[in-house]
């Protein structure tokens, strides 16, 4: 009888996914050619956890004109920042039984203009990407170049974003699977930038496990160590390589695929985010605006521990 119940809870769960995609997940990421107003983008996009691309938005931040490396060079070339370095572009990334951390470095701007530009040479692949906002606390002199928030959202949202994110790195720098609990308003100033995301209603078919956190370290001739965080406890992290997708579990279930990319864009994606590759010394800011716990939440926190309790994943 247990049994029973058991598969008819993971029947629904696997069935799950499939469903809520056919209700209301369009297979691609919808276009505006406007800003919506504050009561569109909460009543069309934020309210129904939509994640979409909105054109022309930043077209009054000086930003757009102006952000190219050699501008940040002259703005900002001297200027330190945190940079994230990993051996192959993958920062918090699983590796092995490891959850590995990049190492952190603290570097002039110019550094990294050089080796984005070909100037010089750098170990391991660089990224301008520390989420603690970034752009104001290691950036400032930029700021005048665009807004401090994005008006129409935070009315929508009714509040100012926690975290202005400034990135900037290498092709080969990737943003591995995660979740963020924020609305996220990401605007892609240079180049472009591929966002694969997934519906939180994904969740029985996206793999949570447990691993020990490690960073790399750095060592003087150039090459990187592996080093456990003894301190910290195991964590729980989720993980859909490609070798996992490609796996039978998420190959049966035929949803895994992301739902959508993204080139250029500024939306909230309320949503899981796969890998986010971008193009050569791309150019971006985030806007992160804390997101409600309200009933969607706790539906997805439902959601979450029956995939976890019935062994799903
Ligand atoms: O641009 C990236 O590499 C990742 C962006 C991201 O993870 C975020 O906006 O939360």
């Amino acid at each position: 009888m247990a049994e029973a119940a058991l598969d008819a809870v993971q029947r629904e769960l696997r069935e799950f996914p499939a469903a809520v995609r056919e209700l209301n997940v369009p297979l691609a990421v919808p276009y505006l050619d406007q800003p919506p107003t504050p009561l569109h983008f909460y009543r069309d996009w934020v309210c129904p956890n939509r994640p979409c691309i909105i054109r022309r938005a930043l077209q009054h931040w000086p930003a757009l004109q102006k952000w190219s490396l050699p501008y940040l060079r002259a703005a900002a070339g001297s200027t330190e920042v945190s940079v994230a370095v990993t051996p192959d572009g993958y920062a918090d990334a699983v590796r092995g039984d490891r959850f590995v951390m990049p190492a952190e470095r603290r570097l002039p701007l110019s550094c990294v203009l050089d080796v984005l530009e070909g100037r010089a040479q750098h170990p391991g692949v660089l990224y301008v990407q520390k989420q603690c906002s970034n752009l104001p606390t290691e950036l400032p002199q930029l700021l005048s170049d665009l807004e401090p928030h994005v008006p129409w959202a935070s009315e929508a949202l009714g509040k100012m974003p926690d975290a202005v994110n400034f990135w900037l790195g290498e092709a080969a720098a990737v943003t591995s699977l995660h979740k963020d609990h924020y609305e996220n308003l990401y605007c892609v100033v240079s180049g472009e930038k591929h966002f694969l995301l997934h519906p939180p209603s994904d969740r029985p078919f996206i793999p949570y496990e447990m691993y020990t956190p490690a960073t790399y370290q750095l060592t003087e001739e150039g090459s990187f160590k592996m080093v456990d965080e003894e301190a910290m406890e195991k964590v729980c992290v989720l993980f859909l390589g490609p070798r996992e997708r490609e796996g039978s579990r998420h190959k049966r279930a035929g949803v895994v695929a992301p739902c959508s990319e993204k080139p250029r864009s500024l939306g909230p994606p309320s949503a899981e985010q796969d890998r986010v590759p971008g193009s050569h010394g791309c150019i971006a800011v985030n806007f992160w605006y804390d997101m409600e716990y309200d009933l969607k939440y706790s539906y997805f926190q439902l959601l979450d521990s029956l995939t976890k309790a019935s062994g799903l994943a």
